[in-house]
């Protein structure tokens, strides 16, 4: 019951979980009524998600009579082991779909074959499965998200507008199992290349604020000649403000984001981050919740559906 509490009480689903009965032996009987969606997130502490959450909760309130949702989350981005938990947790309470973005291509991959093999419906949002692990498993999965590479692109190529050829540049990139990471690092990388850019040094901020603080603050002891921090994401550029802040270097080095959250609203509107990307938070779940009921509902046809991006500057926010 303790683990059960603990997953609960992370994911904000207290009466939700005990009354359903959670931690009985073989896990409560499958309750009768409208599907149960889990919506697995990762860090509810970078508003990211919780725009993800608010969207999903609307849209449930919207068709309360179609489905009930179970919404989940960790605490902090790199605790895949509470999210496997979670995942766990959802499968021994007889949920009829999981929309999960994991917090790692790889390692959620067991978990959500087994919830597969209890016969629930998998949708992946917002972070794709690898494809190599799915290969290996034998597991085919639909994934619901942005095209993270022509975003990042977006984002690099309003920098590469204010940069001259040759401008020494840095990467902060997210975690480093994470397909999106991946994907928008070489996004970044196909703008900075395009523009002729020198890329000096790109390492991993593991999407959290503090992190990203202790990357950017090192980068630029050892690069002072940077002119600009692509950050992966926008917890990630919020620390790189204020490494340079500290460093007294934010008026010579430009910084840009993705994933469009407020606090990183109020620092363009000052003009202390370029630019970001908005992959629509609230959409991506919402559009995962749709697809896993028809799915359920078997109407569903199985096609990946890509979500928009778009680019934010200050101009965007007037
Ligand atoms: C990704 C999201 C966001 C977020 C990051 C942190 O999956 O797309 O950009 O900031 O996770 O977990």
């Amino acid at each position: 019951m303790k683990n059960c509490l603990g997953a609960a009480l992370a994911a904000g689903l207290v009466l939700a979980l005990i009354a359903a009965g959670c931690g009985q032996p073989g896990g409560p009987a499958k309750p009768k009524g409208p599907p149960r969606i889990a919506l697995v997130m990762k860090s509810l502490a970078n508003e990211f998600f919780k725009t993800m959450e608010d969207g999903a909760a609307a849209h449930q309130k919207a068709h309360a009579s179609g489905y009930t949702l179970l919404a989940n989350g960790i605490k902090d981005e790199l605790d895949v082991a509470a999210q496997i938990n979670i995942v766990e947790q959802m499968v021994t309470q007889h949920v009829d779909a999981l929309v999960i973005a994991p917090a790692d291509s790889k390692a959620l991959v067991p978990v959500c074959k087994r919830a597969l093999d209890a016969g629930i419906v998998v949708v992946n949002i917002d972070n794709k499965f690898d494809a190599a692990t799915l290969a290996d498993k034998k597991m085919a999965m639909f994934f619901v998200g942005p095209d993270n590479r022509k975003g990042a692109r977006l984002a690099g190529e309003c920098l590469a507008r204010k940069l001259k050829a040759g401008d020494p540049v840095a990467i902060v990139e997210g975690a480093p199992n994470a397909y999106n990471a991946i994907q928008r690092k070489l996004g970044f990388e196909d703008a900075m290349n395009a523009a002729g850019m020198k890329i000096v040094t790109s390492q991993s901020g593991y999407w959290e604020v503090a992190k990203a603080e202790g990357v950017v603050a090192g980068m630029i002891r050892e690069h002072p000649e940077l002119k600009a921090i692509l950050c992966a994401n926008d917890s990630m550029a919020l620390g790189a403000v204020t490494a340079l802040k500290a460093a007294q270097k934010l008026k010579d080095t430009i910084v840009i984001g993705f994933d469009n959250i407020g606090a990183v609203q109020e620092r363009m509107k000052k003009g202390e981050i370029l630019c970001t990307v908005d992959q629509h938070a609230d959409k991506i779940a919402v559009f995962g919740i749709e697809y896993a009921l028809e799915i359920l509902a078997k109407s569903g046809g199985p096609a990946d559906k890509e979500t928009p991006v778009d680019l934010i500057t200050a101009e965007n926010l007037k």
